[in-house]
């Protein structure tokens, strides 16, 4: 029963080093959620400039494997990149390589966030913020010219 517990202990610990996001809209169980994150040949990119290109990320990416597909977030008003894509690989392993050494690289001047992710479906692009972007840029109080410049909601007062 101890062991049990242990077990599933460890295993909650692997995947809080995978990832600290949990996807709110994931059907599944906490469960398949973990085994997602840790099958997965796709992963998430943040801290994206407004202004980088797939022809950029496919550039960058492409140095720990070979890239089955890239999807950039849009903001779902405006149908224009808002700060994330999805990259998705052929291998586990290049996705791995992928988290461990492109995260934090700079590109367009600023530090990008490379993070596992369970898996594109179709609607994921689109920012899930009121405004049609990210949420993090709703509450976002600095001004950053890279990312729409002050907050959207900073914007609004
Ligand atoms: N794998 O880290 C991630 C990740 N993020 C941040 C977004 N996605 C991610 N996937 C992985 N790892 O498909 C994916 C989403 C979706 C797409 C766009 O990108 O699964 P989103 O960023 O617009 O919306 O998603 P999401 O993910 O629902 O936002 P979330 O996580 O609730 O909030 C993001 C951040 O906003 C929080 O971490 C926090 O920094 C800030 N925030 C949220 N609410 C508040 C609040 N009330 N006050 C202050 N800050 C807040």
């Amino acid at each position: 029963m101890q062991g049990a517990w242990i077990s599933k202990w460890l295993c909650r610990k692997a995947v809080d080093n995978l990832s600290p996001y949990r996807d709110r809209r994931f059907e599944g169980t906490q469960e398949e959620f973990e085994v997602a994150l840790r099958t997965s040949t796709t992963v998430y990119v943040g801290n994206l400039s407004f202004y980088t290109t797939e022809e950029q990320i496919y550039e960058v990416f492409s140095r720990t494997g070979e890239i089955k597909r890239i999807i950039m977030g849009l903001d779902k008003n405006t149908k224009t990149p808002c700060g994330f894509c999805f990259v998705i690989y052929y291998t586990r392993e290049d996705t791995e390589d992928c988290v461990k050494y492109i995260s934090g690289t700079i590109l367009d001047d600023r530090p990008i966030r490379v993070d596992f992710d369970w898996g594109f479906v179709e609607g994921r692009q689109f920012g899930r913020g009121r405004s049609g972007g990210q949420v993090r840029d709703e509450y976002r109080t600095d001004y950053d010219p890279g990312r729409g410049g002050f907050g959207k909601l900073v914007q609004l007062e």
